[in-house]
């Protein structure tokens, strides 16, 4: 049960468009991305404010939602819906929202800003008020594709540093060759690969094929939308499957864990709705000994702080992908460093998700903003 407590008014909330450069262009089997450009929603009760970021693309390559139509959404729908309301706690401000059809990204953006309000209102930490404890979590990297050589090295770097698991992106003729020469050249290495979506069940042969690499699992090898397909390539190779763009809601991560398509689950807060269907995945997980771990969407400071406390909770028992921000901006938009130490990430200290707006930097960034009043 969440503490008692007066419910949550929200007074005002301030929507920008914010776009960062990524210090190294970032390749999956979809395209490239060279920029990370995201909603930012500032959500306002009394002189507080909560944060959070949204995780959807500009365009709908990872999954159906763009950034364009979340910033919609959200001013000309979601906001205006609970501008001037209050809440007695986030989950009712959840189940507010839950009459509306998937757009799980925008939703998110908005729950996600309320949790970090709420546990600020309570001056506690997100991650005590969603049920994690620990001063730290444990991380790896994603390594974006590009030629084996480079990879090669980044791998080795990104080892030296203490990263605690190497996850390789992949897709058709950059798959078997890329994981043999990685796993000859780092043959203890914990390995697992994502495919995010560019196989089909007729390459199940070639699939099974990556069994030889000892990979801990291999991540969402077919359809975004498919879960009954990956059920049925789970009983023709050994190497676990690991959900991510088909799971966008509990009820998704039941189906997946019923029918066998996913023994490890990836759970992304800013896709599946927000800390609350997060939550209850995680749980679901747990009640299937299936383990989890907390992926990642580039996500500047905000979405990433959030991730962390997230990733707190005792299901979480897999490396993450929260590494350190300055993988991947020069400039964050918070004001903390948000660095691991030897492949583990400090979780923010204080109230809510623990970091602070860089407003010189968050200016330069911001392309529109607009403000939600009652
Ligand atoms: O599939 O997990 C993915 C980045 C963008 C879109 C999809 C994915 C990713 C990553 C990188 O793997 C995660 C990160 O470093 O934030
Ligand atoms: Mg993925």
């Amino acid at each position: 049960m969440p503490p008692l407590r007066a419910p949550l008014r929200i007074d005002g909330a301030e929507l920008r468009l914010v776009r960062l450069p990524l210090v190294t262009p970032f390749t999956i089997s979809t395209g490239t991305m060279t920029e990370k450009v995201f909603p930012l929603l500032i959500l306002k009760s009394g002189g507080l404010e909560g944060y959070a970021e949204g995780v959807m693309d500009p365009l709908p390559d990872y999954l159906e939602e763009t950034t364009a139509g979340a910033m919609a959404l959200l001013r000309d729908t979601l906001l205006p819906q609970v501008m001037g309301h209050s809440f007695a706690h986030p989950q009712a401000l959840a189940r507010a929202l839950s009459p509306w059809r998937a757009n799980f990204m925008a939703r998110a953006t908005l729950e996600m800003a309320f949790w970090d309000l709420w546990a600020k209102s309570l001056g506690l930490p997100l991650q005590t008020v969603l049920g994690g404890e620990g001063g730290a979590i444990d991380v790896g990297v994603s390594l974006g594709i590009a030629p084996i050589p480079t990879t090669l090295d980044r791998i080795a770097q990104h080892l030296d540093q203490g990263y605690q698991r190497i996850k390789l992106k992949v897709k058709p003729g950059h798959d078997l060759a890329l994981l043999r020469a990685a796993r000859e050249a780092f043959p203890q290495a914990h390995l697992t690969v994502d495919a995010n979506c560019c196989y089909s069940l007729a390459d199940s042969a070639l699939i099974a094929r990556m069994d030889a690499f000892d990979l801990d699992y291999i991540e969402q090898p077919l359809a975004w939308d498919d879960i009954h397909d990956h059920a049925t390539l789970q009983t023709r190779i050994a190497t676990p499957i690991c959900l991510d763009e088909s799971i966008r809601t509990p009820d998704h991560a039941r189906k997946a864990l019923q029918t066998g398509a996913a023994r490890v689950m990836n759970i992304k807060v800013g896709r599946v709705g927000g800390h609350t269907a997060a939550r209850a995945i995680h749980d679901l997980c747990e009640a299937f000994a299936v383990p989890v771990w907390c992926g990642g969407m580039l996500e500047s400071g905000v979405g990433r702080a959030h991730n962390i406390h997230l990733s707190t909770l005792p299901g979480f028992t897999k490396p993450g992908d929260t590494s350190s921000a300055s993988r991947y901006f020069t400039r964050d938009i918070i004001e903390q460093r948000l660095e691991t130490v030897a492949g583990r990430m400090p979780v923010p200290p204080g109230p809510g998700i623990g970091v602070t707006l860089d407003l010189d930097t968050l200016k330069t960034a911001t392309l529109s903003h607009a403000e939600i009043l009652p």
